[in-house]
């Protein structure tokens, strides 16, 4: 992995930086771990501000379409191991701690995790910005500045706990506040309509609540290539005109107060992976986003020479991560039409043109709807725009499909009833030029089902692109020693062009490969233990198999199947079934949102199964079980490396994709699956013989629905009467009576959606299976190497290279550079 940097004579700039920084920019007598972490990153931003500076220049000099990522998360996680692996630092980053008597793994821990996502769909957005600047393209990153990030989780008998995320208490050394980019973002007032000298018809939106969005750039670092782009974060903060209103009317408490409305906007991240709708501060933060990004994006194109408006969108795509930026649509209509007099025709066409939205959920419930009658108050303007939207939209329906009235209504924008509510995922498809998956299946199940009227009448709108993960942090970063060993194997050109690791299927009966493989990954394991220790006091054995869930509870993904499993393991070691058991320590970890009850009580049930586990001494050789609290990208990135076999047991079509799959497998874990997301691509990729596939199919789910009588398939399995007998005879319970009613009554319901008794048996058999092949340490390997080898595909490098080339239609400088010569 590691270039061999030369021989450091004198010191290093980075070395000279930090000195620099700890003599003159800390006033600190005593240096401890935080201050040097400080004055490291701050000396790495400075060695970056050069080609910063430049990748900004040619961006705007080069002809090249320029993109824009708007979302509402981006999980950053730490920054500073990425930037040193990126910008080639590590050796001097040692160098320039040497003095202070400090390991750089040290340093690194003292950065706060930045959690401004919930989960997938914001570390996605983290991954491509990461492969948009390897890939040196023109992207920058719009999102929000959340004074609070994700909560950080801990337990309290075994219940979640939340506490307020505090990540800028110590000062974010990577963000650069530019106040220059400020704006300001217009709330509430009303709609004037006029008709000026020329008979021409506007509307002024007038009376409003104004609040500054003050933008704070963070860089992003490309891969070794000095490309630096842009994450830009907007900050909500009052506008000196409305102190100054207030303070005049003589009510200075009253100008403070307000000050305290326009701040709450960028208060804190909301803590739901699925929607909680109807909530008047997350559209404040959504049309807070929109309207800052899209300000932005016309002020930066049109202070260049020669810009002209009508030629917009032949310069810009702007990519909608999920419905949440989507007043978008009506914002960017709204700023064409009132603030740049173009006429609707105009307008529409240029909206149309740049606009691109990605879909990552089939779940109904998850589907956003904003009530009219909140858009009257806090957007009276944007109302009248989707109100014209629609009704020009449903021209074209009727067009197209005369005297369908059923059809007009389930299209519609807007969808009547006692409290007309907005469709934000029809305006995002009307709006926008192009609507994509995020894996195959996801996709056909779009298409076929929640937008198939939509797909009816725009089949080319629709695409798919399945998701990737970067394989800088995911591989190279995070798991150091498999990382060296694929560059002896492989060379060290996997990190820029992951295929290149299909070459290792030519060497899994190489003895010596399969040796150092196993080793890899038996000391990526002691590293895990390490943490499981530390952080849950339960000690893992890495000589069993590490058999792991992680990601945020919700029912569709089914942790409790696997907590059903391990009590039926446990069940089976309480009855002396020992003969080939493969011993196994079994980790979870993720966050239940704060008002989700039922996944609160199944981390509740799954801490009480792990106790009972771990205070049975009879247990101890065969099983252990752990809860991780706070699981965040940090903890992943020790949990992915040491991981041998990966859980993705969501029921089929209900997870869009997942990308914690991929993680999982590129650092060389065998998948114990269902057929969904992208699971399905996985198994594509690696064969049925290097991946544990078990469960109903997506349409074998929804013709059993009718019929589904899990009481019957309870009886029938004495596995999981067994599990159910022992949770309801309050065996995990003895002091706490009652509190698993509610999961056991979910199981035994004919409605639950999840159906989790449908596949219990299944699963049980596909880790039957996996657990003998995990005895045949060899086998293992091999299967581990395929996994790794097979996981190109899953290289955000290449899913950003298809947005790229077929959304976008952008083009890296380079190609640019080739081109006009
Ligand atoms: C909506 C309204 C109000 C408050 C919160 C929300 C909200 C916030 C986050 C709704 C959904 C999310 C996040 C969804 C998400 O992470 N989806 C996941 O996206 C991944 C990336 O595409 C996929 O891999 C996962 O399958 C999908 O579940």
């Amino acid at each position: 992995m590691k270039t061999p940097t030369p021989l450091l004579s004198e010191s290093s700039p980075l070395q000279q930086s930090v000195e620099r920084q700890i003599r003159y920019c800390l006033s600190r007598d005593q240096l401890d771990q935080q201050a040097i972490y400080q004055s490291l990153a701050l000396s790495v931003k400075e060695q970056l501000m050069d080609d910063w500076r430049s990748t900004r220049t040619s961006n705007m000099s080069f002809k090249q379409k320029r993109v824009a990522y708007l979302s509402l998360e981006f999980l950053m996680g730490r920054s500073l191991g990425n930037a040193l692996l990126n910008l080639n630092l590590d050796a001097e980053a040692n160098a320039a701690l040497r003095p202070y008597a400090v390991a750089l793994e040290q340093v690194q821990q003292q950065e706060h995790d930045a959690g401004l996502g919930n989960g997938g769909l914001g570390r996605l957005a983290a991954c491509f910005l990461d492969s948009c600047a390897t890939l040196e393209l023109p992207v920058v990153g719009y999102g929000i500045r959340y004074e609070y990030g994700m909560f950080s989780q801990s337990f309290m008998d075994g219940y979640q706990q939340e506490k307020p995320d505090n990540w800028l208490q110590e000062g974010n050394p990577w963000e650069i506040k530019t106040p220059h980019h400020d704006v300001v973002v217009k709330f509430f007032g009303e709609v004037k309509p006029f008709t000026d000298q020329q008979g021409h018809c506007g509307h002024n939106w007038v009376g409003t609540e104004n609040v500054r969005a003050v933008a704070y750039d963070v860089p992003i670092p490309g891969y070794r290539n000095g490309h630096i782009n842009t994450l830009r974060l907007w900050r909500s903060e009052a506008t000196d005109e409305f102190n100054l209103a207030s303070f005049n009317q003589g009510s200075y408490i009253d100008a403070v107060a307000r000050k305290n409305l326009a701040e709450q906007i960028t208060m804190v991240l909301y803590p739901n992976d699925a929607s909680e709708n109807g909530k008047e501060l997350r559209l404040r933060q959504q049309y807070f986003l929109s309207s800052a990004s899209l300000q932005d994006l016309l002020n930066g194109y049109l202070s260049r020479d020669n810009a002209d408006i009508r030629q917009f969108a032949a310069h810009h795509s702007i990519q909608l991560n999920d419905t949440h930026p989507s007043v978008s649509v009506a914002e960017l209509m709204r700023l064409l039409l009132d603030e740049h007099q173009l006429s609707w025709e105009q307008a529409w066409q240029i909206t149309t043109a740049t606009l691109a939205y990605t879909n990552h959920t089939l779940l109904p419930e998850a589907l956003e709807r904003w009530p009219v009658r909140l858009f009257a108050q806090m957007l009276p303007r944007h109302l009248q725009i989707i109100y014209e939207i629609n009704a020009r939209f449903l021209e074209l329906v009727a067009q197209r499909w005369p005297g369908d009235t059923q059809r007009l209504a389930r299209m519609s924008i807007i969808e009547e009833g006692p409290e007309p509510q907005i469709r934000m995922a029809y305006l995002a498809i009307v709006g926008s030029f192009s609507v994509n998956g995020v894996a195959a299946l996801h996709t056909q199940l779009l298409t076929s089902g929640l937008f198939q009227d939509f797909y009816a009448l725009w089949p080319d709108k629709f695409n798919n692109k399945t998701n990737g993960v970067t394989p800088r942090r995911w591989l190279a970063d995070c798991n150091p020693r498999l990382a060296a060993l694929l560059d002896q194997r492989v060379g060290e050109g996997w990190v820029r062009d992951l295929s290149r690791l299909t070459v290792l299927n030519a060497l899994t009966e190489d003895a010596d490969l399969i040796s150092h493989w196993h080793e890899v990954k038996q000391a990526n394991k002691a590293d895990l233990a390490q943490l499981v220790q530390a952080r849950c006091q339960v000690t893992f054995d890495p000589a069993m198999m590490f058999d792991v869930q992680v990601k945020r509870i919700h029912e569709y993904k089914r942790q409790l199947l696997n907590i059903l499993h391990v009590i039926h393991l446990y069940q089976q070691v309480l009855q002396g079934n020992v003969d080939n058991f493969t011993p196994r320590c079994v980790l979870l970890g993720g966050k239940a949102a704060p008002g989700y009850g039922m996944a609160k009580q199944i981390i509740k049930l799954a801490n009480n199964v792990a106790y009972m586990v771990n205070h049975n001494p009879a247990m101890q050789p065969y099983l252990r079980m752990a809860y991780l609290p706070d699981y965040n990208v940090s903890a992943m990135e020790v949990i992915c490396p040491g991981t041998d076999l990966s859980e993705q047991i969501s029921t089929a079509g209900k997870e869009a994709s997942g990308t914690g799959n991929m993680k999982f497998m590129m650092n060389g874990a065998l998948t114990i699956g269902t057929f969904d997301g992208a699971n399905i691509e996985i198994l594509e990729e690696v064969g049925e013989d290097n991946f544990f596939l078990f469960g109903l199919r997506a349409a074998e789910i929804e013709q059993l629905k009718p019929h589904y009588d899990p009481q019957q398939l309870i009886r029938s399995s004495t596995a999981l009467s067994g599990v159910l007998q022992l949770i309801e005879s309050g065996h995990f319970n003895l002091h706490e009576p009652g509190i698993f009613n509610d999961i056991v009554a979910a199981i035994n319901d004919a409605n639950d959606p999840w159906m989790l008794a449908a596949d219990f048996e299944a699963y049980r058999q596909a880790q039957l299976r996996a657990a003998q092949a995990y005895r045949d340490t060899k086998h293992w390997t091999q299967m581990s190497i395929r996994n790794t080898a097979a996981s190109g595909r899953f290289s955000s490098d290449a899913t950003i290279s298809r947005y790229q080339q077929e959304i976008w239609k952008t083009q890296s400088r380079h190609t640019l550079v080739k081109q006009e010569s």
